[in-house]
């Protein structure tokens, strides 16, 4: 049934991934839900506002994050999956480990977001395949704890492209159906300012890859840096972002404020698909 709905990723416009962490130290909704009940409630608002997928997160990847524990993991996440997936969205796992995969597929989940793109546990390639599951590859440079640190690209989207196209030619190595296979550039994942400015310009690079593309720029710094706001003001920048990569061809949207940004797209896709032929009006007398 979910890999029905998920099917639709390949066709639709663009689907909405609302953001759903259960940490106590994510960059901008740390600590707020944390309680299964919080997260059960803000997932409904999610789905309210319009996300297609929740993305559930048990582990901060925010520049300079510690790793937590598997067990840690697996009991912030798993309980919230059962709770969620119970309520009808679709759910995704954010995690890099086997174990808290697994344990969520069995939950519910219909989708890994591993923002190691299989490198941290080469064997979830497995997993996703025998389950039939659907997979978010993301790029990052190292690993969270380090990854802001001592950054070069000699050409940033040609190196990310390459990377993705690897890491998905690995994905179906291991029996990963390609039309499974979500891409994502890892906007703020050991980049600077203009790396990040620079693939959100160049996208359809990415895109050219042939599967569907995802993006995640929601209240990231390096809208801070363009802007001067605080985390908690970048909503304009993450609108601004989200529908220029639409613009260039993402379709999958990695969002905290779902509903503005759904309404942003909406407007984006209207101007997209409005005929070119010549408008012919009559102006009253
Ligand atoms: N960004 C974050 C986490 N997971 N996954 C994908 N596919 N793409 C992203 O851009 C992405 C991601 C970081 O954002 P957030 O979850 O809000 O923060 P934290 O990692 O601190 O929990």
């Amino acid at each position: 049934m979910y890999n029905t709905r998920m099917h639709r990723l390949n066709t639709v416009p663009f689907a909405l991934m609302g953001v759903l962490n259960v940490t106590p130290d994510s960059f901008s909704d740390g600590g707020l839900y944390a309680d299964c009940d919080a997260a059960a409630a803000r997932a409904a608002e999610l789905a309210a506002g319009g996300a297609a997928i929740i993305d559930i997160g048990g582990e901060s990847t925010r520049p300079g994050a510690e790793p937590v524990s598997a067990e840690e993991e697996l009991c912030r996440v798993v309980p919230v999956v059962e709770r969620v997936t119970a309520a009808g969205p679709l759910v995704s796992i954010d995690t890099m480990k086997l174990a808290v995969a697994e344990a969520c597929l069995d939950a519910g989940a219909a989708m890994i977001n591993d923002v190691s793109a299989f490198r941290a546990e080469p064997d979830l390639a497995g997993l996703v395949a025998d389950r039939g599951a659907y997979c978010c590859l993301m790029h990052m440079r190292g690993t969270p704890r380090m990854m802001q640190s001592d950054i070069h690209y000699q050409d940033v989207v040609s190196e990310v492209t390459a990377f993705l196209e690897a890491r998905l030619d690995f994905a179906v190595s291991q029996g990963v159906a390609e039309d499974r296979v979500l891409l994502d550039p890892g906007i703020g994942f050991g980049k600077a300012v203009m790396h990040n400015v620079e693939l959100l310009r160049r996208l359809d690079q990415i895109v050219a890859l042939g599967r569907p593309v995802v993006i995640g720029t929601s209240r990231k710094s390096f809208l801070g840096s363009l802007t001067g706001r605080a985390t908690a003001e970048r909503l304009a920048g993450t609108i601004s972002s989200n529908v220029l990569a639409f613009d260039r061809g993402a379709s999958v949207f990695r969002v905290h404020d779902v509903a503005p940004v759904r309404d942003a797209l909406e407007v984006a896709l209207a101007v997209a698909s409005a005929s070119s032929a010549p408008c012919s009006y009559e102006v009253a007398a």
